[in-house]
């Protein structure tokens, strides 16, 4: 990041929800960017507590998660020196951003959100308004910070699309205010699936362990879980259409290894899945290894922890007030 000019360095920003322990899937899809972005760019990475509680979890738990999430978006070598990572709630701009750019979204627009449909029939029970307006606390989160490109998996597309079009029209009553951002999604890994049901995405809050890798698990974890993935009964490692369970399994390995599909599918001619998934297992394994080890030991200096996010909240909240005064004063609030 040093070795770059200031003017072809763009401002990279990314939130993952503290909901729960992150697993391959977030890792592939948006970690694994984040890393690399983050060696020439001006990046600010977050742990999205707010949007965490639009599902009900004890405060303890809640602490705990986003802790563990912090301690893990360190190991992931994001330096605070040169980013920013900081706590959402740390930052009161969020929430009252998110309150003005409710006003200038249409109740149609959000009711489109597939996340929320998907989300409130999970949650049947607790359909709260949060859930919701999520998307839009999502938009306020990016625009805070005047963000070029938000590096997110494909299921966050939609929300990139609602807050472009939420800062336009913010934009065409009030002037300049918010610069429009870019998605970045990665060619592979933006859509890493379940291993039991890979029809649906891996997610973390699966209540099936089997369905996803956690970024904590042991290598003896990550190949029980990869010898349990759900194939088919052809036993031949190509990539095609009806093949769900092989497809995920060559994307993971080539995510892991940097090897294209006809290698893969070369490397394991007249191989059976045993071996395949053998040596996805290790592949994935190699890959998380340091990463965990580096997590578990950030984990356990909680000063370290409370030192970088004071800080991060510091460096956040100064580019957050920059923006929320702009607004402010746009929109007309009587000011001291
Ligand atoms: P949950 O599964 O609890 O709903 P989540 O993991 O989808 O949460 P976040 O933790 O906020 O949501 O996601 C952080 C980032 O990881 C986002 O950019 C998201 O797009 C990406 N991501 C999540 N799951 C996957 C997946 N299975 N494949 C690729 N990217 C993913
Ligand atoms: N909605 C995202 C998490 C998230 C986010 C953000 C991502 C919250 N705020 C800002 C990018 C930018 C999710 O569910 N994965």
């Amino acid at each position: 990041m040093d070795n770059n000019t200031s003017e072809n360095k763009k401002t990279v920003l990314s939130l993952v929800q503290a909901s729960g322990t992150p697993t391959l899937g977030n890792y592939l899809g948006a970690f694994k960017n984040w890393k690399e972005m983050a060696r020439d760019n001006d990046c600010i990475f977050g742990v999205a507590d707010l949007h965490a509680i639009t599902v009900r979890s004890k405060p303890a738990d809640l602490r705990r998660r986003s802790v563990e999430m912090y301690a893990m978006l360190l190991a992931l070598g994001l330096d605070p020196e040169k980013n920013i990572v900081f706590m959402q709630s740390h930052v009161q701009e969020h929430a009252l951003l998110g309150w003005v750019l409710n006003c200038y979204t249409q109740f149609g627009e959000a009711s489109r959100m597939t996340q929320f449909k998907d989300k409130s029939a999970r949650h049947a029970d607790n359909v709260n308004v949060g859930l919701f307006t999520y998307p839009i606390l999502m938009a306020a989160d990016i625009l805070l910070y005047q963000a070029d490109m938000v590096p997110v998996g494909d299921d966050q597309k939609q929300h990139l699309e609602i807050t472009r079009d939420i800062a336009a029209r913010f934009n065409s009553i009030y002037g300049d205010v918010f610069k429009l951002p870019e998605p970045y999604i990665g060619k592979h890994g933006a859509k890493i699936l379940s291993l039991q049901e890979p029809e649906k995405k891996m997610s973390k809050s699966d209540p099936n362990v089997k369905a996803f890798i956690s970024l904590t698990d042991s290598t003896d974890t990550v190949v029980k879980k990869i010898k349990s993935a759900v194939t088919d009964s052809e036993a031949r490692v190509y990539y095609a259409e009806g093949k769900a369970g092989i497809n995920n399994l060559m994307t993971i390995y080539s995510c892991c290894t940097g090897k294209d599909f006809a290698e893969i599918e070369r490397e394991f001619d007249g191989k059976g899945y045993g071996d395949f998934k053998a040596a996805v297992a290790e592949a994935v394994a190699e890959e998380l290894r340091p990463l965990r080890e580096e997590y578990e030991h950030i984990l356990t200096d909680k000063q370290y922890i409370e030192k970088c996010a004071a800080e991060g909240a510091e460096k956040a909240s100064a580019i957050a007030r920059r923006t929320m005064r702009k607004v402010m004063k746009k929109v007309g609030f009587y000011q001291l």
